[in-house]
Parts: C-alpha cells; sequence; structure tokens
C-alpha cells in the first residue's frame, strides 16, 4: 500500500512515532500486538488531532468526546497517543508496557487517564459506547438549552473485525440505529486478516448492505494511509443523524515485513523486524526516541483545543448558571451524585403477607425513579415480567428523556450497554432479565466487576420455581456463576422487605450488584432492624440450647422456618440465618460472623447447585440436575423442597 500523497511530513512523523512506539513497547514486553498499531495509526491519529475533544489536565471532563479502542488488543496504540497528548503517561510507563504499570495488555478502566473503558473481549467496548451515545444524548435532552449545549460530544470507536463477528456488536448496533444515536462514530480497522489467517476464512458480509440494513450510515475509506480521507469521512459521519461507521481498509503490520499476514497480529515484531521495519516507514529514532515535532504537533493539535474547548464549556457554564439557575442547580446534582434514598422513602410490607420479591422490587424501582432522576434502565423484552422498567417514558430516537430502554432479546448487549451508561460518569443504569438468561449477560457483568462500577443486574424467575416453561427457563447453576466473579456483589432477597433493602444497597454499592427476585409469591418475615447490610443475620432465633443452623437465602427463608418451628416440636433447637449476601458477609469482622454462623452442624438451603455453600457447610440440601417442565407445586414435591424431606435430612447429618 502506498502512502497518503496528500500527507504532511509532520503527519508522518507522528504517525510513524505511534508505530514505532508501538513496535518497541512490544519488542520490549516480549509480547503484544504490533499488527493493529502499524495498520491502524493514521485513522488514530486523524481521529486525535483533527477531531477528539479531550483535556488531560481535566481527564473526566464530562463533556469530553468518549474513545473507545474496541479492539483492545491495539492497546499500544492508545498509550502512544495519550503519551503525546500529555495524559499522565510517560516513556518510562510505555517502557513498562504489560508489566504491571499503567499500561496493562489490554486498556483497563481506572488504571490509566485517557481509558473511557475496559476492553479487550472483542464487541464489548463497541457496545459500552452505545451505552455512553445514550447517557449523551440522554443528558443533552435534560438540560441543554439554546446557546448551552452543556452535553455535547460524540462517542468514538476503534474496531477490528473480531469486533465486528461477535453478536453482541449486532445486537448493540441494531439497537443503536434504531435509537438513531447519531453522534456515535465507529472506525472500523478493515484488514481483511485475524488471528487465524484472512478474515474470508469465516466470513463474507457484505458490510454496506449490513450496516444500512440496521439504520448505519456507512462509508469506506479505500486507503487507510489517506488522513485526508478518513478526516472527510469523519466529518461527513459527524453530520448525519444515523450513528456512523466508516470502514477504513488497512494493512496489518503496516511497513513490517509482516505486512498483510496474520503473523503481524499478535507477536512482538523482534530486533531484525524493527530494523527493517524503521527503514521502510523511514524512520530514523532509535527505540522510545521521539521527535519533538511530535510533541508540538500533539500539544497544539489535540491538548490545546481541549484545553481551549474545555475552558468555553466552563465559561459557557458560569452563565448557564445565570441564566438557568434552576437547571445549573440540577445539573451539579448530577454532576456530584447528590441524590440520596433513604429507607423511609421506599415502600415497607406488612409481616405474613406474600407477594413476589419481583413485585415488591418493581414497587420500589418506582419510587426510586423519582428519587434518582440520573436512573436509566430496562429490560431485555421481559419488563412485564421482571418488573424492571425504566421511567418517565421510553428513551427513542424522538423522546430523549426517556429513561425506558426497550432492549428488545438483546441481554447481552444489555448488560454492556448498561455498563456504557454508567461509564459515561453521570448517569446510573439497570438491567432486567430472567436469571437463566444471566448466562448471556456474563461477559459484560464480569467486565463491570473488573471496572468497579455501579451496573445493577436485575435477575427474577430464579429457581425451579419458575415452573411449567421447564429446564430451559429454570436456573441451576447461575447463583454460583454470579458468585464466582469477584467484585460482584449478589443478593438474594428472602422477602418484600430485604428486597427494598437490596435496592438500597445496590443503589448504594461503588460497584456492580446482582439482584435475585423469585417469580412465585413469598412470605414477608423481616423488618428493617434485621442486619441486612451485614450480609447474613439471624431472622428466627433458636428456642433453646443450640443445635443447629439453617442457613437459607430467598423464597427458602421461609421454607427454613417452617422447618425450624417443626424441629422445635421435638425439642431440637435450631437457628435460621438468612445470608442475602455471601460477598457482604464475607467483609464482616470475624466476631460478627462466629456470633450469626458458630461451629455447629449447619445445612444451608438453596433451590440452586449447591457449589457456593461448601465454605460455610458439607452439608447442602441444593439441586444438582436440571428442572423440569410442571407446576412450581409439583416441582417442589420431585425435588423435596418439602419441611419433611429437609427435616430427615438435618437428623441424619451426624455433625
Ligand atoms: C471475545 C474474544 N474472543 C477472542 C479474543 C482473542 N483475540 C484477540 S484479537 C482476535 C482476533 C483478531 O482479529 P481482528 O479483530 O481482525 O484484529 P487484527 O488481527 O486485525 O488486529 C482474537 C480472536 C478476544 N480478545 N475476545
Ligand atoms: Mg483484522
Amino acid at each position: 500500500m502506498k502512502d497518503g500523497e496528500a500527507m504532511k511530513k509532520i503527519d508522518r512523523l507522528a504517525i510513524n512515532t505511534i508505530r514505532m512506539l508501538g513496535v518497541d513497547a512490544i519488542n520490549n514486553a516480549n509480547s503484544g500486538h504490533p499488527g493493529i498499531v502499524l495498520g491502524a495509526a493514521p485513522m488514530a491519529h486523524t481521529l486525535y488531532t483533527r477531531h477528539l475533544r479531550v483535556y488531560p489536565k481535566q481527564a473526566k471532563w464530562v463533556n469530553r468526546d468518549r474513545f473507545v479502542l474496541s479492539a483492545g488488543h491495539g492497546s499500544m496504540l492508545v498509550y502512544a497517543i495519550n503519551h503525546l497528548v500529555d495524559f499522565k503517561l510517560n516513556v518510562d510507563d510505555l517502557k513498562k508496557f504489560r508489566q504491571g504499570g499503567k499500561t496493562p495488555g489490554h486498556p483497563e478502566y481506572g488504571h490509566t487517564d485517557g481509558v473511557d473503558t475496559t476492553s479487550g473481549p472483542l464487541g464489548q467496548g463497541l457496545s459500552n459506547a452505545v451505552g455512553m451515545a445514550i447517557a449523551e444524548a440522554h443528558l443533552a435532552a435534560k438540560f441543554n438549552k439554546r446557546r448551552y449545549r452543556i452535553f455535547d460530544h460524540y462517542t468514538y470507536v476503534i474496531c477490528s473485525d473480531g469486533d465486528l463477528q461477535e453478536g453482541i456488536a449486532h445486537e448493540a448496533m441494531s439497537l443503536a440505529g434504531h435509537l438513531g444515536l447519531g453522534k456515535l462514530i465507529v472506525l472500523f480497522d478493515s484488514n481483511d486478516i485475524q488471528l487465524d489467517g484472512p478474515t474470508n476464512l469465516a466470513s463474507s458480509d457484505s458490510y454496506r448492505r449490513r450496516f444500512e440494513a440496521i439504520n448505519w450510515h456507512y462509508q469506506r475509506v479505500n486507503n487507510g494511509n489517506k488522513i485526508g480521507a478518513i478526516n472527510n469521512a469523519i466529518k461527513r459521519a459527524k453530520k448525519t443523524n444515523k450513528p456512523s461507521i466508516i470502514e477504513i481498509k488497512t494493512k496489518i503490520g503496516f511497513g513490517s515485513p509482516l505486512e498483510g499476514s496474520e503473523k503481524a497480529h499478535g507477536a512482538p515484531l523482534g530486533d531484525e523486524a524493527r530494523t527493517e521495519t524503521a527503514k521502510n516507514l523511514k524512520y530514523p529514532y532509535r527505540p522510545f526516541e521521539i521527535d519533538a515535532k511530535v510533541y508540538t504537533q500533539y500539544k497544539n493539535k489535540v491538548y490545546n483545543r481541549g484545553e481551549k474547548e474545555y475552558l468555553k464549556w466552563e465559561k459557557m457554564l458560569l452563565k448557564y448558571k445565570e441564566r438557568h439557575r434552576q437547571n445549573y442547580d440540577l445539573l451539579l446534582k448530577y454532576l456530584n451524585d447528590e441524590f440520596e434514598v433513604s429507607l423511609v422513602d421506599l415502600p415497607s410490607y406488612d409481616l405474613g403477607a406474600s407477594i413476589p420479591t419481583r413485585q415488591a422490587s418493581g414497587e420500589t424501582l418506582e419510587i426510586l425513579g423519582e428519587k434518582l432522576p440520573q436512573l436509566m434502565g430496562g429490560s431485555a423484552d421481559l419488563s412485564s415480567s421482571t418488573k424492571a422498567k425504566g421511567f418517565d417514558d421510553d428513551f427513542t430516537a424522538k423522546n430523549r428523556l426517556g429513561r425506558n430502554i426497550y432492549y428488545g432479546v438483546r441481554e447481552h448487549a444489555m448488560a454492556a450497554i448498561t455498563n456504557g451508561i454508567v461509564l459515561h460518569g453521570v448517569t446510573k443504569a439497570f438491567a432486567g432479565g430472567f436469571l437463566v438468561f444471566s448466562d448471556y449477560m456474563k461477559p459484560a457483568i464480569r467486565l463491570a466487576a473488573m471496572m468497579n462500577i455501579p451496573s445493577i443486574f436485575v435477575f427474577t424467575h430464579d429457581s425451579i420455581m419458575v415452573g411449567e416453561d421447564g429446564p430451559t427457563h429454570q436456573p441451576v447453576e447461575q447463583l454460583a456463576m454470579l458468585r464466582s466473579i469477584p467484585n460482584l456483589t449478589v443478593l438474594r432477597p428472602a422477602d418484600a422487605n430485604e428486597t427494598i433493602s437490596a435496592w438500597k444497597t445496590a443503589i448504594d454499592n461503588e460497584g456492580p450488584t446482582a439482584l435475585i427476585l423469585t417469580r412465585q409469591s413469598v412470605r414477608n418475615m423481616s423488618n428493617f432492624d434485621r442486619n441486612f447490610n451485614r450480609g447474613a443475620y439471624i431472622i428466627s432465633k433458636e428456642m433453646g440450647g443450640l443445635d443447629g443452623i439453617l442457613l437459607a437465602t430467598g423464597s427458602e427463608v421461609a421454607l427454613a422456618i417452617f422447618v425450624q418451628k417443626a424441629l422445635e416440636k421435638e425439642r431440637i433447637f435450631t437457628r435460621v440465618v438468612s445470608m442475602p449476601s455471601q460477598e457482604i458477609f464475607e467483609k464482616q469482622d470475624q466476631q460478627y460472623k462466629d456470633s450469626v454462623l458458630p461451629k455447629v452442624k449447619t445445612v444451608a438451603i438453596e433451590m440452586a447447585s449447591p457449589m457456593s455453600w461448601y465454605k460455610y457447610t458439607n452439608h447442602v440440601y441444593g439441586v444438582e440436575t436440571f428442572g423440569q417442565s410442571a407446576p412450581h407445586e409439583k416441582l417442589r414435591e420431585i425435588y423435596k423442597f418439602i419441611p419433611e424431606d429437609i427435616i430427615d435430612f438435618y437428623k441424619n447429618i451426624k455433625a
């Protein structure tokens, strides 16, 4: 491929600097992905120098353009550029690429300034970006006034072949097209190569037809080194009110001896090929040596523009304060996250009443919607079942003020978009679905946990008690899966009042939460004076010398209390512990833990895989097969979740 003729000398030098910083850092680390850095450096350079509005001194500026490198394996592209832009990243950090510092193998949110999301699992970043664009559109509608465009930024993505092969990309892009998210602009590094070889081993999509069919604006740039053409395409993309994708034809490993081959994808070039690449690119500098002219260009083009735009915005904000005082005050509350809910604002349920916890959740959520105007959310075509529905009408192409998002049956994208709405930094978000389909969302939930962002996942229909729909719809192993994700708080409330406390916990949580709720009614047994916020507590005390503990969650707590009462008649005194959250309980001091769970005979009761309970006891009363299609009362019998069997189980335990 020939270099773009019209490219200015300085652009060529800067692009080659980015390329060679990538090559050298990857050589230094002896691991990494040079191919995309060499191929996509011109599009990244064009985006940053001609368009992207960021200001390193205010790295979290709410109206900055967002940038997502969805093809996270190209992380050195971002690190090299972020160094030139003067984000907090020095040459030493680049030298320590992949060595435990600020420059991890794939970009990590919260780790490095200028990284707006964690990416690497292909398809996720692109879908996060859809959430960021939703948040921008919503906040713009909420706060912007004539001549006061408080929220007015683009969300840019660089994605790769692999990103677009992932199903989640289609889910998210199809929704973005439907919602007309015009300020979402994707640059597609179309190099026809992926890890195993040419993309035609596995794909023959017609991209134009594919993307136009889902209401995207599609453009193609035939030579990925022609930055003028890339620049013009971005300019056109900014003008349409559809989301845009620009397919930019590039050569993987451009300039290296491995140009055009999958061998350039994921292995360091080594010293010899480095020398040859530098020769081909006419790049005379030593590793990590950067020409001052490149710094100057980035200072003038990116830093100074960002600074100017930021200062302009700040000034505008002062005038906004004078002109639109109420809106300004509200904006500050959004920015400083000053909305609070206390338990007294939320409903409470009479002891003894029986309702499904999903219903208590829905009723709580309605009030949360009023108290927390920055909260948005929706379900994957199940809002009438999950009761997890947003507020103020629907968020649509026409109504950006709506806070309910109809995701359609797109669970995976829903979870990643939820993360994107949260990552934007001003809005909060929840997503609802059936617990059994949390499997469809797991990769995004995992990333929420890794990023420690407060996405809230609402899962209903939480056991085989789903009933007639049968084993396809009856979760068994999902609770163990969710509990195994580090830093995810899983809450399985026992009744309506615990559900309210669970929502309060989720709202206050700095990290992500999964709420696990029943389809069927459960009796209300808890009150708000209990230690819900300690993860586990004694919900029903032993009435004599302690013989053992019945440890339960969710709908099984009522059953455990029933068993306790029956044993009591035989003068066997047990205690029932409700453990809505193992994660929160684990964080308590030893004294509290011992006081709730002293070392005595303990049976854990949960209508799910027993796996997550063995750390507390060897005696787990769970479900180790798939369910069946039958009415739930019948399933209760078949799976022996009735007092008689549990009593036998308890009595037969030796110690
Ligand atoms: C979900 C997921 N599956 C697999 C991988 C491993 N992986 C990293 S890059 C890649 C494909 C590379 O092809 P492409 O996206 O075209 O990137 P390029 O080789 O052009 O840089 C794969 C399979 C991944 N990062 N994420
Ligand atoms: Mg590729």
